[in-house]
């Protein structure tokens, strides 16, 4: 008898396995398609998302001190993992460019839109930099890179690492971590345990933001897996714990209902007042930082701080 075998994408298997799960969970990778990058640039520009301006505030300030720090002589590579529009990489590059260092900027986004709006922004406000895009998966360029003698720098900033638990945290940095030789350095942003009021504010906007970034998971499910979900019943529910520096974000069903995929061929049930997990931003203290980077093999070099103290790009060395 012959059988028909069909492909799904891992979104359509994350979206089958997350929301048939009986705690509803969907991985916050999915929120970065093209419309969910530009709500994320958004959420970036809104003062209550504090993370965006301290780290530019340490890019624009702190720049020819990390440099100083990296104790690199001649030649070296930035590799920026998830690079997003470059608006603050950019004033990294300008110092290091102004001090007389040799590089070659090596931006990895899985966002083709991304990667084409850093390349306008950074040819602008740095003219003649060597820079070398790329789209798609970390590991690929990082295994390209391994067998070269050229000390690199890493950069993996925004805070990103706050997405991961512990153990996928560690299952990532591991994997920096193998594919670096010693003397490479790493410069990685973190976000800091601070009043919880104000980390509350970031993750629960009045504008609605983070809102809309949210209910785009459900309007992807709607478009890419021909689904008919009614956004208007569902809501958004954000809560930050500053026992264990976490925020936890949820979609909410409002009501007793359910939504079928003609591409996954099936109907997913919720309660009401039901929960779909989307998104963990854990915010670090310094002991936090410490063991994590000792757990991966890292040496903690410094720690770049905003004036406030909100925020740290944390300079780590295999
Ligand atoms: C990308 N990442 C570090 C952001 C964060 O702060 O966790 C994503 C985000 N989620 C809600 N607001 C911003």
């Amino acid at each position: 008898m012959a059988t028909t075998t069909t492909i799904q994408s891992a979104f359509a298997q994350d979206v089958r396995k997350g929301f048939t799960a009986k705690n509803k969970h969907l991985s916050s990778k999915y929120f970065y398609d093209d419309a969910g990058s530009r709500i994320f640039m958004e959420i970036m520009k809104m003062p209550e998302y504090y993370p965006t301006a301290c780290e530019f505030e340490i890019m624009l300030q702190q720049s020819a001190q990390i440099l100083k720090q990296l104790q690199f002589t001649g030649q070296f590579n930035i590799v920026e993992f998830g690079s997003g529009d470059g608006a603050k990489t950019k004033h990294l590059l300008n110092a290091f460019t102004k001090a007389g260092a040799q590089f070659t900027y090596i931006p990895i986004d899985i966002s083709q839109e991304a990667i084409d709006a850093l390349q306008d922004n950074i040819t602008a406000f740095v003219p003649g930099v060597d820079m070398q895009p790329r789209t798609g998966d970390y590991f690929d360029v990082l295994e390209e890179l391994s067998g070269s003698a050229i000390p690199n720098l890493f950069l993996f900033m925004g805070g990103n690492i706050g997405n991961y638990s512990h153990d996928d945290a560690m299952a990532l940095l591991l994997k920096f971590n193998a594919g670096m030789k010693p003397g490479d350095k790493l410069l990685m942003g973190i976000d800091l345990q601070k009043n919880p009021r104000i980390v509350q504010l970031a993750y629960d906007d009045p504008h609605g933001i983070t809102k809309a970034f949210n209910m785009n998971l459900l309007q992807r499910i709607n478009n890419e897996l021909e689904a008919d979900i009614s956004l208007d019943q569902f809501d958004f529910y954000s809560n930050y714990n500053p026992k264990n520096g976490e925020v936890n974000s949820f979609l909410v069903s409002l009501k007793k209902q359910h939504f079928h995929s003609t591409v996954l061929n099936e109907t997913f049930f919720f309660e009401k007042d039901e929960l779909v997990w989307t998104e963990l931003s854990k915010k670090y203290s310094f002991t936090g930082i410490e063991s994590l980077a000792k757990e991966a093999g890292f040496k903690v070099n410094h720690n770049f701080m905003d004036c406030k103290h909100y925020f740290t790009d944390s300079l780590w060395e295999k």
